[in-house]
């Protein structure tokens, strides 16, 4: 079974937008984790220069298990996961992770994620702060109330049982990617993160969620915005009735 695993691709995609106090950071705590896990940087052009950090990386430290794709503006992370989907279906990997930049995600979590799926039967495994053990670290009382009722009004709506529907921390089997129909998946905000788990949830895949805690950014800026927000309060009904 070792054998097994060993041989298994695991990539892990990580949208950045100005993430230059993070982006090395980030990477480097992937790349310590025992399990040889590849990391995609999705970057949109970013202004401070982020996507020269990660290219002097692949180039100095860590060769092909980094790898990076530019766009050329700010075109939403929805859309950066999209993109990052399909790069890892070409590549061929079995294991395909989303994970943010600003470590609210922590990066050894990304090995129960993985066994959620690979030894205890999920299609895709899912980050989560409101499942029994999980936990929320700092963050402000507005955005806990956002980001619970997300949570709230999307399972009241369309009666999908995961309990942290706009958690952006997931593994997914290869099958799953192949599965969903990329080019049609509409969100680009909370609403892609919630749009993922219920088409998933529609195909019949088994969804398994993970405690953990998740902690509020410490270095650089919030892409946070009223736009996702209106995106994902509306994108629920149509979610519901369209999908
Ligand atoms: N490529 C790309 N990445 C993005 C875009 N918007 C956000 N990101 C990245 O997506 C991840 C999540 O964004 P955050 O700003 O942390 O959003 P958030 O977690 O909802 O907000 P905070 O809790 O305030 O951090 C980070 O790694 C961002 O750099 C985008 O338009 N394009
Ligand atoms: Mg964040």
């Amino acid at each position: 079974m070792a054998e097994k695993t060993n041989n298994l691709k695991k990539l892990v995609v990580i949208p950045t937008y100005n993430e230059k106090e993070n982006a090395a950071l980030i990477i480097a705590a992937v790349m310590e984790l025992p399990g040889d896990f590849h990391v995609l940087i999705v970057d949109d052009g970013s202004p401070d220069g982020t996507a020269d950090i990660v290219k002097d990386l692949m180039q100095h430290t860590y060769g092909q298990r980094l790898h990076i794709q530019e766009r050329t503006g700010k075109l939403g992370l929805g859309t950066a996961y999209i993109h990052g989907f399909k790069w890892a279906l070409q590549q061929g990997y079995d294991y395909i992770f989303e994970m943010d930049a600003d470590f609210s995600h922590k990066p050894k979590d990304l090995i129960r994620l993985f066994e959620a799926c690979h030894t205890e039967g999920a299609d895709l495994s899912v980050g989560s702060r409101y499942v029994k053990g999980g936990k929320l670290e700092n963050w402000p009382a507005d955005r806990i109330f956002l980001s619970k009722g997300a949570s709230f009004y999307t399972r009241i709506i369309t009666w999908m049982p995961v309990r942290d529907s706009t958690a952006g921390f997931v593994c997914y089997k290869r099958k799953v990617l192949e599965t969903l129909p990329l080019d049609e998946i509409r969100f680009i905000g909370y609403a892609f993160q919630i749009e993922m788990k219920y088409r998933s949830w529609k195909a019949g895949f088994k969804i398994k969620e993970v405690p953990i805690t998740f902690t509020d950014r410490v270095l650089g800026a919030s892409k946070m915005s009223k736009g996702i927000i209106k995106e994902a309060v509306l994108g629920v009904w149509k979610m519901k009735w369209f999908i």
